[in-house]
């Protein structure tokens, strides 16, 4: 690293402390020892039978190369290799690739197979329907007013639900160094520009970090912004990091509950996105993917600047797992069969109507 490459700015604390910090690494520790101290590996090591949809859908391994648009349901009009129609802001770095490979220095392999999301925010824009979005799960999740349903988000069929999850695995494509100014966001989604949620991984000079947002309001939209929190950070870019983001819709304003564990811990609880479209008097969205994006919100007070010297590299995205179900909100869901489709918030499947009821009154929702 050139240190005249680095402003002023980030020199001061940030880069010196990652100067201290590498010169107390080892220069290319093993893969033994980084397994041992690392409690990230064995989630994500979290086997999948391999022959399933779920998990040729989880691990990109049965996608082509290259453009993700079109693959599994996935939708990224503006990444590469994909023909950008009329409206496209930008040819994002957002593509299927063998990361693993790219990943200098440490096997990867087992963690991320032979195919990857990468992603990498060396172009960005205000845009989002042309950004990247995962498949979209069989029903869709929100609360009972949101707006879905239309042939082009849902897919035919879908019942709403009121609790969204997803959980996968992030890690960096250069392992050993920092790459300045790297930022990618997910945000549950429905396929447009609509979102309910923000969740950024970032590459600081200490390591990775997670941080979330919500939205800060005098009432008006006018005088909004958006406000993150970095939950995790200094995560070893030498290591895989496994993402849980669970989202359970409540009706009513300002109570949704995000909830977000960064390697089976959980780091935040907090509110879902319902405030900025209550800002705007609509009803807020349902959801039933992710948006993966490289964007700026700076209008908002979010950062969002490119990072030209991330193309090619960035991060690698993988082992992506997404659902929804009913989480009952009353007795009466257990009732009349309710319990059978219904779920506990961690997806556990009820034993019988007692048991359903039973959670309902001592779960603290
Ligand atoms: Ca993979
Ligand atoms: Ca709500």
């Amino acid at each position: 690293m050139h240190l005249s490459s680095i402003s002023a700015r980030a020199l001061s604390a940030a880069a010196l402390a990652l100067v201290v910090s590498c010169a107390k690494e080892p220069v290319a520790p093993d893969a033994a020892a980084l397994v041992s101290a690392n409690p990230a590996i064995a989630l994500a090591r979290a086997p999948l039978a391999a022959t399933s949809t779920a998990a040729k859908l989880a691990s990109f391994e049965s996608f082509t190369p290259g453009a993700i648009n079109g693959q599994f349901d996935w939708q990224s009009m503006g990444g590469v290799g994909n023909a950008p129609p009329p409206g496209t802001c930008a040819v994002y770095d957002h593509e299927i690739s063998n990361a693993s490979a790219l990943i200098a220095g440490i096997d990867a392999t087992e963690f991320l197979g032979a195919r990857s999301l990468r992603l990498s925010n060396a172009v960005t824009s205000g845009c989002y329907g042309d950004q990247t979005f995962s498949y979209r799960t069989a029903n869709v999740a929100g609360e009972s007013s949101a707006r879905w349903g239309t042939a082009e988000f849902a897919l035919p069929g879908a019942r709403l639900d009121n609790h969204f999850e997803a959980e996968w695995t992030v890690m960096s494509v250069v392992p050993f160094a920092q790459q300045p100014g790297l930022e990618v966001v997910a945000s549950p989604a429905r396929g447009d520009d609509q979102r309910m949620g923000w969740l950024q991984v970032a590459d600081l000079a200490d390591g990775l970090a997670i941080s979330v947002a919500r939205w800060v309001d005098a009432g008006s939209l006018s005088g909004a912004t958006i406000a993150p929190t970095i939950i995790a950070s200094g995560l070893d870019r030498r290591a895989p990091h496994v993402i849980k983001l669970t989202m359970d819709f409540v009706d009513g304003p300002d109570n949704d509950v995000v909830r977000v564990w960064v390697d089976g811990t959980l780091r935040n609880a907090g509110p879902s996105w319902e405030r900025y479209y209550a800002l705007k008097g609509i009803a807020p969205p349902a959801v039933n993917r992710l948006m993966f994006r490289t964007g700026s919100d700076a209008l908002r007070g979010l950062p969002g600047t490119a990072a030209p010297a991330t193309r090619g590299l960035g991060l690698a995205f993988d082992n992506l797992r997404q659902s929804t179900f009913a989480v009952p909100s009353s007795t009466d869901a257990c009732r009349n069969d309710g319990w059978r489709v219904a779920r506990a918030r961690d997806g556990r499947v009820f034993e019988n109507q007692g048991d359903c009821i039973q959670w309902v009154l001592h779960a603290s929702r």
